[in-house]
């Protein structure tokens, strides 16, 4: 899971960047700073459980990686290129707005106020997009002017397509929120077009407020959320200085300042809700692993996800759920009670699904 943060200057976008990545990047010389990468791993009592209970020597968790885009670098007046590359790259953007009020770090838009940064930030995204699709429309209206009749087609099409596009994002319908049939979809795939993807927006509390940030997060998620993009409230600063303590330190800091529970762990999991991911495992002792896939993910796909050797030589899959194999002792005992399914390939992997290929070589 890629996931880029976003948002306007001195939003918190670093000092969200260290928190989820156990980054250390200096967040006081913000500004004019370049893109940072980080990663960081998936949480999850599963995954531990069913390692401990085979007795795993390895075990590996899903990886998230995070891209803290630079605030400045989002202008009106064009995003750099790599910039949009690397935009263009991620599954879904952390939409850092500000809600903290602090004198001593200037709000680019003077005052602090949520509702519009977010309709500010929209807007930049939505003008990278504009300013791609309207390119393109230039190149494609000569090549299509320049072609024989029989290759006009294909190229005339994709104009009607583009138009359609632009005139529902100049009407500030992100594409995501357009409605495009399968081939509409497949042939703007080829763009990475950035409002197509989904929007988590993270708003930014002050630490004054860490002990309402339920009440503040049920508030802008009625406002804001829709069935593509999502609120979560979070106090950047705290988690950042929570990230750097160890575990058992931070699970006791954090009720004092009035957190109930991770910010960080709230990030991940509606990043995971808003892609409609799943998590399946395999449960070998070499190597018990976590896999993160697409909700609807086949067998077949599944296994393409491991190897695409797996892929290619797919037999059948034994498939039990986590708990299951666990409160049965052995995956012996599991089959004796009938609870392990062997599955085809079209086989709809289920969240928390334990799943071992038999394949060909
Ligand atoms: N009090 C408080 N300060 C914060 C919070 N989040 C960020 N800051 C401060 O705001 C300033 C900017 O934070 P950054 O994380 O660097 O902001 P940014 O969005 O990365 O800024 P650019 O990269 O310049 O766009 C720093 O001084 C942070 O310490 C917060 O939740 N509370
Ligand atoms: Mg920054």
């Amino acid at each position: 899971m890629d996931l880029a943060i976003v948002g306007l200057e001195r939003a918190g976008k670093t000092t969200l960047f260290n928190a989820l990545s156990g980054g250390q990047v200096e967040t006081s010389r913000y500004g004019a700073t370049p893109t940072h990468i980080g990663t960081a791993h998936i949480p999850d009592d599963r995954l531990q459980a069913l390692a401990e209970h085979v007795h795993a020597r390895k075990i590996t968790p899903v990886e998230v990686k995070y891209w803290d885009i630079p605030g400045a670098g989002f202008s009106k007046s064009g995003a750099a290129p790599q910039l949009l590359a690397a935009l263009g790259q991620a599954d879904a953007f952390l939409h850092v707005v500000r809600a903290f009020q602090r004198e001593d770090v200037a709000h680019p838009l003077v005052n602090v106020d949520p509702a519009r940064d977010i309709e500010a930030m929209d807007a930049e995204i939505a003008f990278a997009d504009l300013s791609l699709i309207e390119k393109r429309l230039q190149k494609l209206t000569t090549e299509v002017r320049a072609a024989r009749s029989s290759e006009r087609e294909a190229g005339q099409r994709e104009l009607t397509l583009l138009e359609k596009i632009k005139d529902g994002l100049e009407r500030n319908i992100p594409l995501r929120r357009q409605s495009l049939n399968d081939s509409e979809k497949r042939a703007l795939a080829t763009y990475s077009l950035l409002t197509g993807k989904p929007v988590l927006i993270v708003l930014n509390v002050g630490e004054e407020a860490a002990d309402r940030i339920d009440v503040i997060q049920a508030e802008y998620d009625e406002r804001f959320a829709q069935s593509d993009s999502r609120v979560v409230a979070i106090c950047a600063k705290l988690e950042m200085e929570l990230a750097e303590l160890p575990l058992e330190e931070a699970e006791e800091f954090r009720p004092q300042v009035g957190l109930k529970e991770s910010g960080v762990a709230a990030v991940m999991q509606a990043s995971q809700e808003l892609l409609n991911l799943i998590t399946f495992y395999t449960a070998g002792e070499q190597d018990t692993r976590a896999w993160m896939v697409p909700e609807g993910t086949t067998a077949l796909q599944a296994a393409g996800k491991i190897h695409s050797d797996i892929e290619h030589g797919f037999i059948r899959a034994e498939v039990i759920n986590w708990q299951a194999l666990i409160n049965s002792g052995t995956i012996a005992e599991a089959r004796k009670k009938g609870l392990v399914g062997v599955q085809g390939k079209s086989y709809i992997v289920n969240d928390g699904d334990t799943v071992n290929i038999l394949f060909n070589v």
